[in-house]
């Protein structure tokens, strides 16, 4: 397995409430994410540390490291705080877009393998607030066109239930399904967020499935939360087993992309954080390819439930 991280986490967050860790440039950021066991993915946010694409990726190249997406954020400008891409005001969708096909000439110029892009700000906070209508037509035409533009940059989109808006516009992987369903682009793909999942009452392990048997490709973010925030929790820190069945779900399918951690140390040590998440997510996976894969789905198919409830207590909890 590859593991990776967002590296936007590596330096100082902050929430409503508190400022956490302490400041870092993308040289000192990338540092880190050497000292991570086991990591040598980056996730990197366009544009706002990109920069100038050949000095960063020498940058990374004398780390040993490679870029496992390039997260391109439509919500941090001013004008998009309320919305971007399902916006009323042409020209600020318009801005959206270009911004989503600079990434991927960015992606293709460091060498990364596709985009990914989480509408965050994209939905609404009241209700009588947006025209639902209206929204979810400039989204299929917003999106359907960043994906058109160099689709051998595959654009994967990231759903999310809440946060920034209060309800965001693709608030489930079954939303994100539709709406690459309406674009009709083979070359587009599902960021499976395992927290952003379980804060929309899904299944990562099934959303994953879900996703590659409608014709759309998979990308996983790794973290855990308690499903009513999204509060990028250390993989497996809260629910264990879904951790496993994503990955043997994950091995079923083939997964061959990174497995990039989006989870925040916020009060706990940087790379301890980072390195006990990349412990339990080799560790499960690890577990995950121990398991006898045809004879669990062997049980499946004859509904022997009983028999796989003991597989799972002996094999997986080990009681
Ligand atoms: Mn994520």
């Amino acid at each position: 397995m590859k593991q990776g991280v967002i590296i936007g986490f590596l330096g100082k967050t902050q929430d409503r409430f508190s400022e956490y860790q302490q400041p870092a440039n993308t040289e000192q950021k990338l540092d880190i994410v050497t000292q991570i066991e086991g990591f040598d993915g980056v996730e990197i946010v366009f544009p706002y540390e990109t920069g100038d694409p050949v000095k960063t990726k020498q940058l990374l190249d004398d780390r040993g490291l490679t870029f496992a997406a390039v997260n391109v954020n439509v919500k941090k400008e001013t004008e998009w705080v309320p919305g971007a891409l399902s916006r009323a005001d042409k020209q600020v969708r318009e801005r959206a877009v270009a911004m989503i096909k600079q990434g991927k000439d960015y992606a293709e110029a460091v060498g990364a393998p596709h985009v990914t892009c989480c509408p965050l700000s994209d939905g609404y906070d009241v209700l009588f607030q947006i025209d639902y209508r209206a929204s979810w037509r400039y989204l299929v035409e917003t999106f359907g066109e960043a994906a058109d533009y160099k689709p051998e940059i595959p654009l994967f989109i990231e759903p999310k239930y809440s946060e920034t808006r209060v309800h965001c516009q693709i608030d489930s992987t079954a939303k994100a399904l539709l709406l690459l369903k309406e674009i009709g682009n083979p070359r587009t793909g599902v960021t499976l967020d395992f927290g952003h999942s379980m804060q929309s009452q899904e299944n990562p392990a099934q959303m994953m499935v879900t996703t590659l048997e409608s014709g759309f490709d998979v990308y996983i973010h790794t973290n855990d939360n308690d499903t009513k925030a999204d509060w990028d929790l250390g993989g497996a820190s809260r629910h264990f087993l879904h951790y496993v069945e994503l990955m043997f779900w994950a091995q079923e399918i083939g997964y061959d992309k990174y497995f990039t951690t989006d989870a925040s140390p916020r009060i706990f040590n940087m790379v301890d954080f980072y390195n006990r998440h990349s412990e339990v997510t080799r560790g499960v996976y690890t577990l995950a390819a121990k398991l006898d894969r045809a004879k669990y789905l062997k049980l499946m198919a004859e509904e022997n439930w009983s028999e796989l409830m003991a597989l799972v207590n002996q094999e997986i909890y080990r009681i």
